[in-house]
């Protein structure tokens, strides 16, 4: 790989690789193993995709997991109640909701239906706000992978701008809230900017961090970014593509070639960030069987 590009897939290798170690130790204290339970509602097929990532890693480190499927045509009422009986089953650690649902089901009238101990993608009203108030919660994956990167590449982010781009409740949003606070956190100088944000490039051309979650192929080009500035593309956007088997290619909401040009260091689309979203399933799947964010009353 060049010098300026992170390897994802290998950072989260080794995280994977770590969390195996620490299902191991538990599982040889006498616990039983983690579970995870995974919902797929429809057939999009990028959905099945990443559920079958998810389990494929569940599977790398010893956690258990388990894959219910249900029609689009399935009631807010019915999935309500099947989640309700995973809530209720004690051999389940996490529960999965794999997004996005189809249109007549909304996100967060389903999502607030799980028990915010098992809420092991950190989308539970009760965990987005502990993170807000600074206290031990369940982590959004894909911003909490991105705050790994910074650790393992040592990206310090302390009083440094960081800008992120997208304002999403999956990954901007919370990614604003990590990078922004003080306590156990980025403190960096931040910048939410979203669809009615005037003139991007005035405030992408001040980051010396700059984080990219939007869904727009080639969005950022290399003339909106300053020399030296650290890069994390979030965007996975399938591009059609005859001369691949597959038909499509992916790309990032970065024009790759001009922005790494620029970047000291740059996420690639695929490689990145993706599998670190992964590998924080995994570690929080791993917290919740060990009931450490919210110890069991006694
Ligand atoms: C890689 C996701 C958009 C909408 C819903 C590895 C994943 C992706 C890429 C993956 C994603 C994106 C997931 C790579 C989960 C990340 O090698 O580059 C893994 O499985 N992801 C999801 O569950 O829902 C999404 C993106």
């Amino acid at each position: 790989m060049a010098r300026n590009i992170i390897d994802g897939k290998k950072v989260a290798g080794i995280i994977l690789q770590q969390i195996h170690e620490d299902v191991q130790e538990w599982v040889g204290r006498g616990n039983r193993p983690p579970k995870l339970q995974a919902i797929l509602i429809g057939d999009d097929p990028a959905s099945r995709t990443y559920v079958g990532a998810k389990t494929k890693a569940c599977r790398e480190v010893g956690i258990e997991s388990d894959t219910v499927s249900f029609p689009d045509t399935i009631s807010v009422r019915e999935l309500k109640e099947e989640i309700r009986k995973f809530n209720r089953d004690d051999g389940i650690d996490g529960i999965l909701l794999q997004l996005p649902l189809p249109g007549h089901l909304h996100p967060s009238q389903v999502i607030e239906t799980i028990d915010h101990r098992k809420d092991v993608d950190g989308f539970h009203p009760m965990n987005v706000g502990r993170l807000a108030v600074g206290q031990p919660t369940f982590r959004s994956c894909t911003p909490a992978g991105i705050l790994e990167l910074f650790r393992y590449y040592s990206v310090m982010t302390k009083g440094r701008n960081a800008v992120v781009v997208g304002a999403s409740n999956i990954v901007g949003s919370p990614m604003a809230i990590m990078l922004s606070r003080e306590n156990n956190s980025g403190k960096a100088t931040t910048t939410l900017c979203h669809k009615y944000t005037r003139d991007l490039t005035q405030h992408t051309i001040q980051a010396d961090i700059l984080i990219v979650a939007v869904g727009s192929p080639k969005l950022i080009t290399g003339q909106m970014v300053k020399e030296g500035v650290v890069v994390i593309d979030v965007g996975i956007n399938r591009l059609t593509d005859v001369t691949s088997k597959k038909g499509y290619r992916l790309v990032g909401d970065c024009d790759f070639d001009s922005v790494s040009e620029k970047a000291s260091l740059i996420t690639p689309v695929p490689g990145g960030v993706g599998p670190m979203t992964v590998a924080m399933l995994m570690k929080n799947t791993l917290l919740a069987a060990k009931k450490s964010i919210y110890p069991s009353k006694e």
